[in-house]
């Protein structure tokens, strides 16, 4: 049985790669899965620690998910902070994890930039937060893009541990399962998560330039398509988005090297739930002035109704305070019966 656990920081306006990475995903994940979405708002505290408005964002982020298509009432949305066993089981897995593991994630590199003594310790732990958000629920997928790779290796590697250290307690509780990870036998209490990557547009790059990541942090507006955008800003945003003088390609061989063209075709295959090859079939040998417009007009139909109904859904926000509340009550009573195993298994007296 797959449990799909995902969250997303209320850290400043969702643009299209939060939603080609994750969000949507999301939202076809539901049908014949349990599904659990957050809003990791401790998250949100790690790298700058004051924020303008921690609850506008916060609730703005369950909008978002409310109106991509997530059913709060099949499947829970709550925010992280409602739920305390997820920082409690963080502390036991930053005792699990070694810094060194920390220490190598490049997230915390870039994050960190030069002055690294003075990040937050915070900053550091964050993939041991991340860990236990999704193992709080044992989740076995995870849907993310392409940046979180190496966070959801370092999941593995915490409940990996946690699994081999805890052995004979695990098995005395009778609360594991034998599992086998590679050639190896565990009997295990946590499952080794799954990363969900796949797709046209795992990692959606900015507008101005097809190396860097799409992110809220670019102090370029124009890099991003923001999911509150209207349609003259997406149009705007598309029209100057960086291009080489070539037309395109009538294979994917030919975007190689190319990384703003590969950048616009992903895009647009991952918003018309197509192939890349598909999409070449259609628009090879075309100039960008046609494939441009084409791309505007797919954007605009895909993201319009998603960004009318967060507008609706914020102008009264008893609604989303509403679900997030009940979300917060039904994660909190299955994340009590884990941490209490959890309690158990280490020998903590309850
Ligand atoms: N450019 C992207 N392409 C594909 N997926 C992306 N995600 C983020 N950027 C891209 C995915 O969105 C989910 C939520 O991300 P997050 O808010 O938790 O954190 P983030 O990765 O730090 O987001 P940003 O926008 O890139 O913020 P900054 O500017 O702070 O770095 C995750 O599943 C993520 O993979």
């Amino acid at each position: 049985n797959k449990l799909v656990f995902s969250g997303v920081q209320p850290t400043g306006n969702l643009h299209l790669g939060n939603y080609l990475g994750a969000i949507r995903k999301f939202v076809a994940l539901q049908e014949g899965n349990d599904c659990i979405y957050c809003v990791v708002d401790l998250h949100a505290i790690t790298a700058q620690l004051v924020h303008e408005d921690l609850r506008g964002q916060i609730r703005s982020i369950a909008a978002a998910f409310i109106a991509s298509g997530i059913d709060p009432e099949k499947h829970i949305v709550f925010n992280q902070s409602a739920v305390p066993q997820h920082a409690e089981l963080a502390w036991v897995f930053n005792c699990v994890a070694r810094i060194g593991w920390m220490n190598r994630m490049t997230q915390f590199k870039d994050k960190a930039g030069k002055d690294r003594e003075n990040a937050s310790l915070g900053l550091l732990a964050y993939p041991s937060l991340m860990a236990a958000d999704i193992l709080i629920y044992r989740g076995t997928h995870v849907p993310v893009g392409d940046d979180q790779k190496q966070h959801l290796e370092l999941a593995r590697d915490i409940a990996m541990k946690f699994n081999l250290d805890y052995q004979d307690n695990i098995r005395t509780s009778g609360l594991g399962t034998d599992i086998v990870v590679g050639e190896e036998p565990v009997h295990a209490f946590f499952p080794m998560v799954e990363p969900l990557i796949d797709g046209p547009a795992p990692r959606v790059m900015s507008l101005r330039d097809g190396t860097k990541k799409m992110s809220k942090s670019d102090p370029s507006d124009l890099s991003r398509i923001n999911l509150m955008d209207d349609e003259d800003a997406i149009s705007k945003k598309i029209r100057k988005a960086k291009t080489d003088p070539d037309g395109l390609p009538s294979e994917t061989e030919g975007l190689k090297g190319r990384p703003e063209a590969d950048n616009l075709v992903g895009i647009y295959a991952a918003l018309a739930d197509k192939s890349k090859t598909e999409v070449l079939a259609e628009f090879g040998g075309q100039q960008f002035s046609v494939f441009k417009p084409a791309l505007v007009d797919l954007a605009v139909n895909v993201l319009s109704p998603i960004t009318g109904e967060m507008r609706r859904l914020m102008e009264d926000t008893s609604h989303i305070d509403a679900i997030l509340k009940k979300g917060g009550e039904r994660a909190r009573v299955r994340a009590e019966k884990t941490m209490n195993e959890v309690r158990d298994i280490i020998g903590f007296l309850r």
